[in-house]
């Protein structure tokens, strides 16, 4: 950054000139923005993108063998909602570092930057294995946490790993393209839902006010998905990252893993702790 640009933060640091650069700290690079901005006019429109084979075959497969080892350790819903046949397994941050590769893919990063042309932070990483006879999830907005009125700008933007091949049969994710634009009141037509069908190592990326829900498995097998929520980085987040990973965690990440967390100091303004970057806890 510019000295001119540093006084005008440090003189004005409040100001809408400052909260203009504050946008310039981001995560991907300006050449890789650059290359995204083809998949814009899609998502615009639809609400939704689908890009195959974004992890290789044999990636895919080492992810999908550890993912289903630590999904032993999770339990199935407790509300229809959540669904009865469905594991989830939160906090995949702290949990493996198998996923860092997903969760900063420098694709993802800058789609997601550039779609919300904002700063970004992880709002919720987990993991989703729908199981035999799960039922389909009811159509919603992931986004309606954050309750603002429509029309507005995007907030929020969803990457679903798909870990299987996500197919009709076994509970690929249901959306409806374009509900991202309709209004608080509105519902999407009936007739409108389509199945995100897509081959294992493939990424669904969506925004948050898409209608979208898990699909029904009707087969006997079930279908994991790494299931990440990335939100402007002065949203509060989902999961509580700070106490999902604590500064002892955090310190070993990589650096860009400490900041999609949180570990920074946003519109100059928002998460510093006594004045300064909370990265400090962590050198
Ligand atoms: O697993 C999926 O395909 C989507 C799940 C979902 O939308 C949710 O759990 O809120």
């Amino acid at each position: 950054m510019s000295k001119d640009k540093a006084k005008l933060i440090e003189r004005d640091p409040f100001s809408v000139e400052a909260m203009k650069l504050a946008k310039t700290k981001l995560l991907s690079s300006k050449i890789d923005r650059d290359d995204s901005k083809k998949f814009l006019k899609k998502l615009n429109a639809n609400g939704y993108l689908i890009l195959e084979g974004v992890i290789g075959n044999s990636d895919t497969k080492e992810i999908k063998i550890h993912c289903e080892s630590l999904m032993k350790k999770a339990s199935t819903g407790a509300t229809s909602f959540g669904g009865f046949q469905t594991k989830r397994l939160f906090n995949m941050v702290a949990r493996t570092r198998k996923l860092d590769h997903l969760l900063l893919h420098p694709t993802v990063i800058s789609i997601i930057e550039s779609y919300l042309e904002d700063q970004i932070q992880l709002s919720v990483a987990s993991l989703i294995q729908i199981g035999s006879s799960q039922k389909a999830q009811p159509l919603h907005r992931d986004d309606n946490l954050y309750p603002l009125e429509r029309p507005r700008k995007p907030l929020t933007l969803n990457a679903m790993w798909a870990l299987d091949d996500f197919t009709e049969k076994n509970g690929s994710t249901l959306l409806s393209p374009g509900s991202h634009l309709l209004g608080d009141d509105e519902k999407p037509e009936k007739g409108s839902v389509i199945s995100a069908v897509m081959p294992a190592g493939s990424l669904l990326l969506y925004d948050g006010s898409l209608f979208h829900a898990g699909g029904a498995n009707n087969t006997n097998t079930s279908r994991l998905g790494f299931s990440v929520v990335y939100s402007r980085s002065w949203l509060r987040q989902q999961e509580n990252q700070f106490l999902g990973v604590p500064p002892e965690i955090a310190k070993t990440l990589p650096k860009n893993m400490q900041k999609l967390i949180g570990y920074w100091v946003s519109n100059n303004f928002l998460g510093y702790l006594n004045d300064a970057s909370p990265a400090r806890l962590l050198d």
